[in-house]
């Protein structure tokens, strides 16, 4: 309304103005057009009137020629008439004649265009028409008209010439209103679709947004535009922050305004067990847990994990649920009873014996059988109903951890459309090819598809995500922004490489360097001053652990000098020790490091001093702090945080790290010793420099590795999802509240 005021005011006085400057034109035009009128009918009248006026006057009979006169003038626009038989003397006229036309100045009318008269009756027109006869060679007829009709019409035609200009612009402005409100509704419905990233770009889930083409040659760009502007603002804060618990907890506070959080993993962060007639609390030897711990910490939601624990049930609440950690309870584990049938399908043959194989490539064939398959379906269904209970708003955030749940965030999405669900898939992603062999691939994809944002740790895990969807899947793939569209939702596809928290936990480096040294040599009865290698992992086939032994044995064959100088000690917690691969594993690295044992002991201590057994967090760190280097030999690996554990335990800035090329921390420590470990000779040679590397070279590497840790540590890696899934949340309510608006 406001715009149409706008434009339609000036231009009516535009129009307006026109009208008022071309009337006067119009007039003066209307004027020569109605005098040459008027001198013709003149002429006409005149020769009318010749005949009988001849007559009249040769007969002598002026009465009767006045009175014919006079006749002749009821004609409204016949003003009057006279007739000069000289130049001299009175006109014969009707009484109408005016005094200013008189005989002796007849010329003054003769000129083509001295007509008019301006008199009190209006203006007149004067026609001087010669008229001879015998009796009167120089008689002469005056015709005067009245052309006060063309004042009157010259006044309609003003009045008419206004109106029609009024009617123009009224005309105009209306059409030019409808056309500008069209067109505004156009844009305006466009750059909505466009935002909303929707529409233009025929996103499936997108409503009815309408298709413009003209907008099409932007939309991607703009978009695009979007997208760098919110990555760069992100990255910009990202590096702005010292990510640490507390700024986690502001990220929270201040993105998130303290939402609900709730995280869902197979493995609980404390497992209570029974020993005898006490209850002890476990920390898990798991990666996930490492770095999922301090996030729960830090943002005290609820931990939905399997109570896999002796005495886990004995501690819980009514709800299933208790509060951790023991010392200082900062969040809520809710624990989900699961039958042995249930943890034997779900846990060790679907997700253990199918698709960890699955996603590593370290040869180790996947087995999947349609039991473990129902299993692993049930068991998501009860995690999802868990979840569903536990949430305290319609939309929560839900961080659904790795391969265990692949089927979960399409469930929750079901129990709770409008949750916020971040799923991260810590082990690697294989290529379409190999990801085919899976039974319920199509499943699985769907399954994992039901997320707001799927985390990987590098951006080839990323891409063999998105073409293995493309390949299988009627999804759309967006591989600018990197974002699945499946069943009208949109899936954003990330790269989030994980970390350890910074700085480690103070009672991790509390005890100093060289007393971690001289104890751990005690313990494991090694001489003062003996070199120490260390490894530590889970007792899983993809870390490498029987590459890593022949590797030493390499070492000793290549350098016997290091024989009796040098231990590798290996702490090897158990794990899925109900899988007969595993046990085949582990029997197979006892076999081994007994053999090289044998092959390579004198005197003094054993090359390889190899403990399976679970350790403590801070025994582990006793370890790194201990070591003259590390030995990282996956065969495949997520990220492998135990790298990274490693360059934070060493907080003297020596130590050198050998690291696996197939680990995501090789993309991001390549001042670690980068090996191959299938390549034992390539080992060797890295095992020797590490035991000869000089300690200025060691600082200079470790110095680097550390700034890294320090700065992409684990707050890091959960804020830059958490804030992800704020931006995310911040988008749809914009949309949900311009989708109303439109409607
Ligand atoms: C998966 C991915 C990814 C080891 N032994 C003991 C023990 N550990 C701790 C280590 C470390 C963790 O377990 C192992 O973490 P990793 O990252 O090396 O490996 P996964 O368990 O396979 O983890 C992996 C990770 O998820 C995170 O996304 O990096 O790629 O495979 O923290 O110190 N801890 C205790 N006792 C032990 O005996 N307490």
């Amino acid at each position: 309304m406001r715009l149409s005021l706008r434009f339609v005011l000036p231009l009516m006085l535009v129009l307006a103005g026109i009208a008022y400057a071309v009337a006067p034109m119009v007039d003066r035009l209307t004027l020569s057009w109605f005098v040459r009128d008027l001198d013709s009918r003149a002429a006409l009248v005149a020769n009318t009137l010749q005949e009988p006026l001849q007559e009249q006057l040769t007969a002598g009979r002026k009465a009767k020629t006045i009175e014919f006169f006079n006749r002749m003038t009821r004609d409204e626009r016949l003003f009057a008439i006279g007739y000069c038989a000289a130049p001299t003397g009175k006109a014969l006229a009707t009484r109408s004649l005016p005094a200013e036309v008189r005989c002796d100045e007849l010329k003054r009318w003769a000129g083509p265009s001295d007509h008019l008269l301006a008199s009190d009756q209006g203006p007149l027109h004067v026609t001087v028409k010669r008229m001879a006869s015998d009796a009167a060679p120089e008689g002469q007829l005056v015709l005067v008209q009245d052309m006060s009709f063309i004042t009157r019409r010259s006044e309609e035609t003003k009045q008419y010439l206004f109106y029609l200009f009024m009617g123009l612009a009224a005309v105009v402005s209306l059409i030019t209103v409808i056309i500008a409100q069209l067109s505004w509704r156009g844009w305006v419905a466009g750059v909505r679709s466009l935002l909303h990233g929707e529409g233009l770009l025929r996103q499936p889930g997108s409503g009815a947004a309408p298709d413009l083409p003209g907008f099409k040659p932007i939309a991607r760009d703009l978009q695009r535009l979007i997208r760098d502007l919110e990555s760069d603002a992100h990255s910009r804060d990202e590096n702005q922050i010292t990510w640490s618990p507390e700024s986690l907890r502001a990220i929270l506070r201040g993105e998130l305004r303290g939402e609900d959080i709730i995280v869902v993993s197979n493995r609980e962060p404390y497992v209570h067990q029974r020993r005898g007639d006490r209850i002890e609390v476990q920390q898990p030897a798991s990666g996930l847990v490492t770095a999922m711990e301090p996030i729960m910490r830090a943002c005290s939601g609820t931990w939905i994990a399997h109570g896999s624990g002796s005495a886990d049930r004995d501690v819980v609440d009514k709800h299933d649920r208790v509060a951790v950690p023991p010392q200082k309870p900062a969040y809520q584990i809710r624990r989900v009873w699961l039958s042995a049938e249930e943890e034997a399908g779900y846990y060790y043959g679907f997700a253990n014996e199918g698709l960890w194989p699955l996603c590593h490539i370290a040869h180790v064939r996947p087995t999947f059988r349609s039991g473990d398959w129902a299993q692993y379906v049930a068991v998501n269904r009860k995690f999802a109903k868990a979840v569903a209970s536990e949430a305290k708003t319609k939309d929560p955030i839900v961080l659904v951890q790795d391969y265990h749940f692949a089927l979960l965030p399409k469930m929750i999405r079901e129990e709770l459309p409008d949750a916020t669900v971040i799923a991260f898939w810590h082990i690697p992603w294989p290529n379409p090819e190999s990801f085919a062999i899976c039974p319920w691939r199509d499943e699985v994809l769907e399954g994992m598809l039901g997320s707001s944002i799927l985390g990987f740790h590098t951006q080839s895990h990323c891409n063999n995500f998105v073409d293995t969807v493309d390949r299988f899947i009627e999804a759309r793939v967006d591989r600018d922004s990197f974002t699945v569209s499946f069943g009208g939702r949109l899936t954003a596809v990330r790269r989030y490489p994980i970390s350890i928290a910074w700085p480690p936990a103070a009672a991790m480096v509390e005890k100093a360097v060289p007393d971690c040294r001289s104890s751990i040599r005690q313990l494991n009865d090694l001489p003062p001053g003996h070199k120490l290698g260390v490894g530590v992992d889970r007792l899983d086939y993809t870390k490498g652990i029987v590459e890593r032994f022949r590797a030493i044995e390499r070492l000793l064959e290549l350098n016997p000098g290091w024989i009796g100088r040098f231990t590798f000690v290996q702490v090897a917690a158990p794990t899925r020790a109900g899988i007969e691969e595993y046990q085949q594993h582990e029997a197979q690295v006892r076999a081994m490091a007994t053999r090289i044992n044998g092959r390579f002991t004198r005197q003094g201590p054993p090359p390889i001093v190899l403990k399976v057994e679970h350790h403590e967090p801070r025994e582990v760190y006793e370890y790194f702090r201990a070591a003259d280097f590390c030995f990282v030999s996956s065969l495949h690996d997520g990220m492998n945080l135990v790298a990274k554990e490693f360059v934070a335990a060493r907080d003297d800035d020596c130590g050198v790290l050998i690291l696996s090329q197939f680990t995501g921390a090789a993309r991001e420590l390549p001042e670690a010793l980068i090996v191959n470990p299938y390549d034992a000779d390539q080992c060797a040679a890295a095992l020797h420099l590490a035991l000869t590397m000089p300690a200025e070279e060691q600082r200079d590497r470790m110095r680097l590795m550390r700034g890294l840790v320090a700065e992409f540590n684990v707050f890091r890696w959960a804020g830059r999802m958490l804030l992800d899934a704020a931006a995310m949340r911040r988008r749809d309510r914009l949309n949900v509240k311009t989708g109303r608006a439109e409607a």
